[in-house]
């Protein structure tokens, strides 16, 4: 991982306020955590999919990383400290397969969210279990949530339950209301023009019939 920059200003992106709260920003209601039926799935495009009880997901190797987040309602709120599970581990174990280009991440309440695998597999994206040295909150997310902080905030799903591996790129829960498809925030990749899911196979199957031929 890079060396953090220390410069305040170049950790703020465009448009961005700085908070030393933590807002939460949840659609719908915090989900109750019963560990006794939690599970994590890994499926899709891998060769191997996995499902993780409570009890095998948080015996799962650990990580620390710092990192700043950037929220598209404009406030960004640096140095978070985030003990978890390192996207690393996790694909080490389920090895996608070439074709597999974009992850749905599932979430509890009927939350998802896309980000494309190369975006998931930074160094920094992490599924999160401690903040700043405490059990995640279940506000913000406990027991797991993912980071991905290269991309503003709704691309890291709270109550994350499944990451599904695939090779066309389905909008999310909010991607389908109008935010970005990518969400970079220091291109202030915040709404978007909607390219759908079956706009998205068409335009596949388009290209495969042209190469066909
Ligand atoms: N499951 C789930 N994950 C979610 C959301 C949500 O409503 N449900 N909101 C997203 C949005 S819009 C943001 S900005 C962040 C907020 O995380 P926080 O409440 O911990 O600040 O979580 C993201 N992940
Ligand atoms: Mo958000």
């Amino acid at each position: 991982m890079k060396p953090p920059d220390l410069s305040r200003a170049h950790r703020v992106p465009p448009g961005q306020t700085l908070t030393e709260k933590w807002p939460v920003l949840t659609y719908g209601r915090t989900p109750r955590f019963d560990p006794k039926t939690w599970t994590f799935r890994c499926f899709g495009l891998v060769e191997q999919e996995a499902s993780f009880t409570w009890e095998e997901f948080r015996r799962l190797p650990r990580v620390t990383v710092t990192s700043d987040i950037h929220c598209v309602t404009r406030w960004s709120r640096l140095d978070n400290t985030w003990e978890g599970v390192s996207i690393r581990e996790l694909l080490t174990r389920v090895r996608p397969l070439p074709a597999a280009r974009f992850v749905l991440q599932h979430a509890e309440p009927d939350y998802t969210t896309n980000i494309a695998l190369e975006d998931l597999v930074q160094d920094d994206v992490v599924l999160a279990l401690r903040h700043n040295g405490r059990d995640l909150e279940p506000d913000h997310g406990g027991p797991m949530r993912l980071v991905a902080p290269k991309l503003y905030f709704w691309k890291s799903a709270k109550w994350l339950r499944a990451l599904e591996f695939l090779d066309v790129n389905p909008p999310g829960f909010w991607e389908q209301n109008g935010y970005h498809m990518h969400a970079d925030p220091w291109t202030e990749e915040r709404y978007s023009d909607q390219e759908t899911r079956a706009m998205q196979q068409m335009r596949a199957e388009a290209a495969r019939t042209l190469r066909d031929r």
